[in-house]
């Protein structure tokens, strides 16, 4: 495809930004982390847990820098982003550990740097700044759009739109979309409604009990601070892929703003966070799409695979090969392992493998190293064996979060009681069979379901002396080790 001149003056651009990081990390060795998964996958949870760790001295065995003594000092300081909202670290923490709830949830972009004082393995004595960037998956998904006419984006939605379980879903928008005439003059008050419609739609698709995860544009379900401009507001039609709008009508307001969405939203997302990034962990909740069934768990694929084919679409979308974007390690994370046993939490690995493995082969030609793990940033739950009739089952022991329920029974917050969550098989592909491979609330009641998974409280942690308490975690060392490990050699 010939470049456009959005591309050309966008190309510029970045020429001019990668210099500058150049030119700094010359100097002052930087490497920008980037965070993201969608919208309560445990983004904020795994930085404050990250942050802690580095700054306090975690337990990270795996994380050879650490555990080999030769990290001496690590600590904030303020970062180079002055537009960019700071992640609100104290708050995270204090809410973890004080309160003992989970921190409230983040709708934006936000950076937070970190210092890294170490040893080389030869002995001489390095900085290593990490710049940690928190953005919203969702955002990530909708840099596919770039290469997207608004005719390929409107017809796909309306595929997609009439899949189970989004066809039911969808039907009020539907409905609108129907006595809508694309040709027929423009219409401010039918576009706001559709759009409505339309955000309705994704929203209640992102419902736990769907929990669908591929929902573009993804700022119509996470604004920041653009909520109901012009460029937020347009919705698909039922239009011919290839035709031309004509002058003045409903389509061609479309077609404007979706373009306009593009060019104020996506691109400037591109060109100012993501082409920086050069390392990426994208954290997954597989867990919710166990709790919803199979279509959930068949559309997280697909959006995993979107997600990876973001860092090719970068790539093919600029095309000078020296500013393209540079992240050269991708990590997938299933988050939330500790409401497994931990004789599941290679099969939860092995389930993230096997719904990354497609996108995986074709995202290889990027160049990046890609993995997979699954973690819990903070473990809210122990182990044990409990007697149950004469057999003994692998059970995790928690305190449920006050108002969650099961078998009928709602718990207050306070009290600890011990649950057997499921197993996961042995072989993913049992997960992958199509619709009757396993039940989830989508399609049956919470008694029903072959998985349930609640939600616990964060840990309560013991402190030794005045010191700040260590908070447990699983395999989050082994996340480090291979995301900034090789930078500390
Ligand atoms: N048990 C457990 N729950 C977690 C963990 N990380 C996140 N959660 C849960 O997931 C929710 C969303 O996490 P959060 O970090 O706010 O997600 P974000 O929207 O991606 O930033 C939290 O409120 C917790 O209930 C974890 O490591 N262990
Ligand atoms: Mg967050």
């Amino acid at each position: 495809m010939a470049p456009s001149f959005s591309d050309i003056v966008e190309e510029t651009r970045l020429t001019a930004r990668a210099l500058l990081d150049y030119g700094e990390h010359f100097f002052n060795p930087t490497v920008r982390l980037g965070v993201t998964g969608l919208s309560r996958a445990g983004k904020t949870v795994f930085i404050t847990a990250l942050i802690h760790g580095l700054t306090r001295g975690g337990r990270f065995p795996m994380f050879e820098a650490l555990a080999s003594g030769r990290i001496a000092r690590a600590h904030l300081a303020p970062q180079p982003d002055d537009a960019v909202p700071r992640f609100d670290y104290e708050t995270h923490l204090h809410t973890l550990i004080e309160e003992r709830r989970w921190p409230n949830s983040t709708v934006d972009i936000s950076e937070l740097r970190l210092v890294v004082d170490y040893q080389r393995r030869n002995g001489a004595d390095r900085t290593l700044t990490i710049d940690i960037v928190d953005y919203p998956g969702e955002w990530l998904l909708d840099l596919p759009l770039l290469n997207k006419s608004y005719g390929q984006w409107a017809r796909e939605s309306l595929i997609l739109s009439r899949e189970k379980p989004r066809a039911h879903l969808a039907e009020q928008w539907l409905a609108h979309l129907a006595t809508l005439s694309p040709e027929e003059r423009e219409d401010e008050q039918a576009t706001r409604t559709a759009a409505r419609l339309f955000t309705e739609y994704l929203r209640a698709c992102r419902d736990e009990r769907f929990a669908m995860s591929l929902l573009p544009p993804g700022r119509f379900l996470m604004p920041g601070n653009l909520a109901s401009s012009p460029a937020l507001t347009f919705a698909p039609l039922d239009v011919p892929e290839d035709g031309t709008a004509p002058e003045g009508s409903l389509w061609a307001m479309m077609v404007r703003r979706y373009e306009a969405y593009k060019d104020v939203v996506v691109r400037p997302f591109f060109r100012d966070h993501f082409a920086r990034l050069d390392r990426q962990i994208v954290l997954v909740d597989a867990l919710a799409a166990f709790n919803s069934g199979p279509d959930a768990l068949h559309d997280l694929e697909a959006a995993l695979a979107g997600i990876l084919d973001c860092f090719r679409v970068g790539r093919s979308t600029f095309f000078s090969s020296l500013f393209r974007p540079r992240i050269d390690r991708i990590l997938f994370a299933a988050t939330k392992a500790d409401h497994l046993h931990h004789a599941s939490h290679d099969r939860l690995e092995a389930v993230l493998r096997r719904a990354v493995s497609g996108a995986v082969a074709r995202a290889e030609e990027t160049g990046a190293i890609i993995d997979v793990v699954a973690l819990a940033a903070v473990r809210a739950t122990r182990e044990a064996m409990v007697a149950r009739d004469r057999d003994k089952l692998p059970s995790i022991l928690g305190t449920p979060s006050a108002g969650e329920t099961a078998n009928g029974k709602a718990f207050d917050g306070a009290t600890e009681v011990a649950t057997f969550p499921g197993d996961l098989p042995a072989d993913p592909e049992a997960l992958f069979n199509g619709a009757d491979s396993f039940r989830g609330l989508a399609s049956t009641e919470a008694e029903g379901s072959d998985f349930r998974f609640l939600r616990f409280r964060p840990p309560l942690l013991e402190r030794d002396g005045d010191g700040e308490p260590v908070l447990p975690h699983i395999r989050l060392d082994r996340a480090l080790q291979f995301l900034i490990g090789d930078r500390l050699q």
